[in-house]
């Protein structure tokens, strides 16, 4: 093989590879996603969820464009954030039942996940807590000298709260590292988002001189390109970028939402453009993947999601003494 021929194989092994790893980290988030709502309602997961199925090319088109080191937050619907920064599956699932043995020993659960080692800030349940917090983070990057970017997941809804305002004004005036990424799904809770917004979101950013781009959510290569563009922008010193995805959630808000706001046909016409299937089909039109290796990966995915929720359901729950500890020691006792 020429030197030449060697640089394309490697560059097709390349796209091959990574085309397929951003289908499978957006498979592992539908699959965990999945379990997490079985295990919701057989009642082994306490206190709410928010899924983020439907949703995943965001989150894993943008982590794809981070370097170690990155920083982001996510929000309430923040499992599929954190998957898709690498956190691992088994340290979530164990935190989501509560276990001694989660990310955040069993005590954050689903809406409040910390997890510095992958880059995750945190998780927030407060609506702009993740604007906020990444603001923070991106003014320490800028005061330390360090060349890193801070991402913001949030929906389209923050965009009507204070957070959203004051933090995109204060990014832009100091050319901060940071990047927004407004993750809409055309619903706040249970409203559609025309009829609580006036105006466009994106002319917000724009009004302040924020650079902004907008890209199909349900396409993880677009996710991908517009993240790129956002992130260099940011990594660059040129100050914040606004990064608004138009996606789709295939599932209720929270628990007990049977969604009747949708309008008709919309979730059926949605579920046609499912980014699962949309990055499926290009692999093998691309001939990068066939059918029977794509499958086998679907399956591979499955199992290992079976054997994370059974280690998680057999791992231990913190200990009451190790609660009162901890408390006494915190100074709040
Ligand atoms: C400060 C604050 N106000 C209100 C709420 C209640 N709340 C939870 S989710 C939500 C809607 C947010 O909508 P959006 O930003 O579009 O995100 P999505 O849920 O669609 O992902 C609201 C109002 C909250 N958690 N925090």
């Amino acid at each position: 093989m020429s030197g030449t021929d060697r640089i394309v194989a490697e560059a097709a092994e390349l796209v091959r590879t990574e085309g397929t790893a951003l289908l499978e980290r957006m498979l592992l988030i539908r699959r965990f996603e999945d379990a997490v709502q079985r295990l919701f309602q057989r009642g082994e997961v306490h206190g709410t969820t928010h899924l983020y199925s439907g949703q995943e090319a965001g989150a894993v088109g943008v982590c794809a464009a981070l370097r170690p080191g990155d920083r982001a937050a996510g929000t309430y619907r923040g499992h599929g954030h954190a998957l898709a920064l690498g956190v691992d599956p088994q340290g979530l699932m164990d935190e989501l039942l509560g276990r001694d043995t989660g990310v955040c020993g069993g005590r954050a659960g689903s809406m409040n996940v910390v997890d510095l080692e992958h880059g995750l800030v945190g998780c927030f349940g407060i609506v702009g807590g993740s604007i906020a917090a990444v603001t923070g983070v991106a003014l320490a990057f800028q005061r330390r000298g360090i060349e890193h970017v801070a991402v913001a997941f949030f929906g389209e809804g923050t965009s009507n709260q204070a957070y959203f305002a004051e933090c995109l004004n204060f990014a832009q005036v100091l050319r901060l590292p940071a990047v927004f990424v407004c993750e809409n799904n055309r619903y706040m809770e249970f409203t559609p988002i025309e009829e609580v917004t006036a105006g466009d979101i994106v002319a917000r950013a724009e009004a302040l001189g924020v650079w902004t781009r907008t890209v199909d959510g349900m396409d993880v290569q677009a996710v991908h390109a517009g993240a790129s563009e956002a992130v260099a922008h940011a990594r660059a010193g040129e100050g914040p970028a606004f990064l608004q995805t138009l996606t789709y959630r295939f599932v209720g808000h929270s628990r007990s939402d049977p969604g009747a706001y949708r309008k008709p046909g919309e979730l059926d016409e949605m579920r046609r453009r499912d980014p699962l299937a949309v990055e499926r089909a290009r692999l093998i039109e691309a001939g990068t993947a066939d059918e029977s290796e794509l499958d086998e990966l679907e399956g591979r995915v499955a199992r290992r999601i079976d054997e994370v929720v059974e280690r998680a359901l057999a791992a231990p729950f913190p200990s009451a003494d190790a609660g009162m500890r901890e408390y006494k020691e915190s100074g709040a006792a």
